[in-house]
């Protein structure tokens, strides 16, 4: 039984409900976030029944044949399944003219594209191997699938005999992806039989990435304060990353070289800098990404740098003067950059250097001689 007080009332029952409901659409938005997060996706690189290079002479081939630049166009090409003996094979492979003394080795090869192979999370192979495989990524072995330990060669057999059912097996190894390139890759199998009477050779692989979400990608602009600017002139870069929840350092480059780095603030970083070099200057902004953003590279920003046109006015505070008398010269210069000195001269002769301040300078000075002295300042 219940009591009175307990039962709710057509209104707080209400508010019970949009309690519940909010509370599961938290849980609920929590989990799809969550599985967004998890998701990964898988990509066939190669499929089973595909068509690979293969060579079936007889022939050792030692160990160039499984570098990625080998060149493989004098082989024949043929689709999984490859083999004799069993009649489900899609490309009949040579055994030589003896069915008692088989070729023990066969070799294939496979190129598949990949362009990210920094995204990849995992790489799988399942591969049908009868009798044994040596599997080459790039040239690095990856799988060493019934077949003894140490040295093989063209003439190794493979460990055990593949029968019945287990003809029919594709072994599955997860691989280490290091070897993985940008471009094109080969993957390279050389399937040796147990021995040279064995009556099947099989061989069919397919080859499986899973790649890691993609990140949310972003996009860096950068801009100038001033552009032109004038050789010594302070001017302030600013990186601006959008999406602006981006979080991180941006770095500033001038060409290639690296002027400086800047912690991304709401998105924005800046730095500050002057080029005494005129001319153009090449600026980019490279935002490295985080965990949960991809990187971007501004576009180039020509940052030009203008030579400073100054001109130099000078003035006497007494001209004429008389002899010995102290006067007071005073350089005016406009256009120039902050700081620098001027240097005073009577004819040839260096009377002194004097700072810039705020564009002027002065020198006191008394002249003993009598007549014209031709002054400048530089
Ligand atoms: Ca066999
Ligand atoms: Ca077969």
């Amino acid at each position: 039984m219940t009591t009175p007080q307990l039962q709710p009332s057509p209104r707080r029952g209400a508010l019970v409900r949009n309690c519940l409901a909010a509370l599961f659409a938290l849980v609920a938005g929590v989990l799809v976030t969550d599985l967004a997060l998890a998701q990964t996706t898988s990509t066939t690189l190669i499929a089973k029944g595909a068509v690979w290079k293969y060579l079936d002479n007889g022939s050792d081939q030692g160990t160039a044949w499984r570098a990625k630049s080998f060149a493989d166009g004098s082989w024949a090409s043929g689709a999984g399944q490859l083999g004799y003996g069993d009649g489900d094979e899609a490309t009949r492979l040579g055994f030589g003219p003896n069915p008692n003394a088989k070729y023990i080795t066969t070799y294939f090869r496979k190129a598949f594209t990949l362009d990210n192979p920094s995204q990849v999370k995992s790489l799988a192979i399942n591969v049908l191997r009868d009798d044994g495989a040596l599997v080459y990524l790039n040239g690095v072995r990856v799988i060493r699938s019934n077949m003894p330990g140490g040295t093989i060669t063209s003439t190794t057999g493979a460990l055990r005999n593949v029968r019945k059912a287990r003809e029919k097996i594709y072994h599955h190894f997860s691989i280490n992806k290091a070897a993985l390139v940008t471009g094109r890759n080969v993957l390279a199998v050389e399937v040796h039989q147990v021995d040279a009477r064995s009556a099947d050779l099989s061989f069919d692989l397919e080859l499986i990435a899973t790649f890691s979400p993609a990140l949310p990608s972003t996009t860096t602009a950068l801009a100038s304060s001033a552009n032109p600017s004038l050789a010594g002139q302070n001017i302030t870069l600013t990186a601006t990353v959008t999406p602006a929840t981006a979080t991180g350092s941006v770095t500033f480059k001038h060409g290639a070289t690296t002027i400086g780095t800047g912690t991304l603030n709401a998105g924005v970083a800046t730095m500050v800098r002057s080029f005494s070099t005129t001319g153009a200057h090449s600026l980019t902004a490279v935002y490295a990404g985080s965990a949960d953003f991809a990187g971007s590279t501004s576009v180039a920003l020509n940052q030009n740098v203008n030579k400073v046109n100054s001109s130099t006015a000078l003035s006497s505070s007494a001209n004429p003067s008389v002899a010995g008398e102290s006067v007071t010269l005073t350089a005016t210069v406009t256009g120039a950059s902050p700081g620098g000195t001027v240097t005073f001269k009577d004819g040839a002769t260096t009377l002194g250097t004097r700072p810039l301040s705020a564009g002027v300078a002065t020198m006191t000075r008394s002249f003993a001689a009598t007549g014209a002295h031709s002054l400048t300042a530089v």
